[in-house]
């Protein structure tokens, strides 16, 4: 293909920024790295079906509920998406289930605060998914080919998203005072949670030296944090809400928004089971899982019943 001698195929193709494709050789750690956060983060679409999918039934019109499916079903999809992603790596979806199910792999840590009121919706889309696309728009150019061009079709969905958040917020903050204070208190609590979601400090990341060095980080944690509360910032003033945090000052020098210290304390204690949802989620996940099993089933009945017919 035209690399150094000497040089394996995987090296040279990082070293060029060319995609890793899943038929490339590659290393093992590279393979594990990949699987841990594509299978953590088709995790996160599912379980992130829960706190809005409490909404469906109970939004204020039919406009609002036809948005709100429509968007609990692109996660569902961009979940499926990339669990098909992961297995172009060798695993098993139902591998990937298991772990999730049992605990062995994460899913972010947002998605086990409760959503106590409709506000709560309009700022998931907002924070939520404005922070999910400030952490993968860059992963759309990762150096795994399947991961990356998943990528690019998820941000441009939750882009899409994102806005919808904004505009029911802002219907909210410019409705009655009682809407007004819904949609404020709704920020106050998804506001630090929102920016846990980057991962922890950068000091205190394991894995992103490799990453970076493998090109699948393209930013460190602490940098994308930041581009996310310097774009936040203004458009909370659009809103017309506050961001819970007195220590948000404008740095001339850096030309960014200096912020509070972050409770990490905080992340590691929901990342390691004891938010305030955890237990629901998972439960929830295990529960729907067991329900559809039958579909399991009859689905892989009709393959064997399609697969002996094609053989004779
Ligand atoms: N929650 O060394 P790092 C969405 C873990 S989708 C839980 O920095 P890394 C759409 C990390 O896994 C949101 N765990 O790790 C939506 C590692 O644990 P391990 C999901 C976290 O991988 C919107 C350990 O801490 N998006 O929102 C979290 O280099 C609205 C050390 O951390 C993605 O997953 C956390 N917040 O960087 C759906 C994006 N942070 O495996 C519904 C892809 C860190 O050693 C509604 N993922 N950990 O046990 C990534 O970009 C990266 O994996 C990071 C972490 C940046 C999350």
């Amino acid at each position: 293909m035209g690399y150094p001698r000497g040089v394996s195929t995987f090296e040279a193709l990082i070293a060029a920024q060319d995609r890793v494709e899943p038929r490339d050789e590659m290393p093992g750690d590279y393979r594990a790295t990949l699987v841990r956060q594509i299978a953590q983060h088709a995790h996160s679409e599912i379980i992130g079906m829960q706190p809005e999918g409490d909404w469906i039934t109970r939004a204020p019109s039919l406009r609002r509920k036809a948005i709100l499916l429509a968007k609990v079903q692109d996660e569902a999809g961009h979940g499926l998406y990339l669990y098909a992603a992961a297995e172009t790596l060798g695993v098993d979806r139902d591998d990937l289930l298991e772990a999730l199910h049992t605990g062995r792999q994460k899913y972010s840590s947002i998605f086990n605060y409760p959503s106590l009121t409709w506000a709560d919706v309009a700022a998931i889309g907002w924070l939520v998914d404005g922070a999910a696309i400030v952490n993968q728009v860059p992963l759309g150019r990762c150096s795994y080919g399947p991961y990356a061009r998943a990528m690019v079709r998820i941000c441009k969905e939750e882009s899409f998203h994102q806005r919808q958040g904004f505009e029911s917020l802002l219907t909210m903050s410019r409705g009655t005072p009682a809407q007004h204070a819904m949609a404020q208190d709704a920020v106050d609590r998804w506001w630090w949670p929102s920016l846990m979601m980057f991962g922890p400090p950068d000091a205190e990341s394991p894995h992103s030296a490799r990453s970076t060095a493998w090109g699948i980080k393209r930013f460190s944690n602490d940098t994308l944090r930041q581009r996310f509360v310097d774009l936040a910032v203004p458009q909370a003033e659009a809103l017309g809400l506050t961001l819970p945090d007195p220590d948000l000052r404008w740095d001339e020098e850096r030309g960014s928004w200096d912020f509070g210290t972050i409770d990490f304390t905080e992340l590691r204690e929901v990342v390691s089971g004891n938010g305030p949802c955890n237990e629901v989620r998972i439960g929830r996940r295990v529960a729907a899982h067991e329900d559809g099993a039958w579909v399991r089933e009859a689905a892989a009945a009709y393959a064997a019943k399609q697969g002996t017919r094609g053989a004779a």
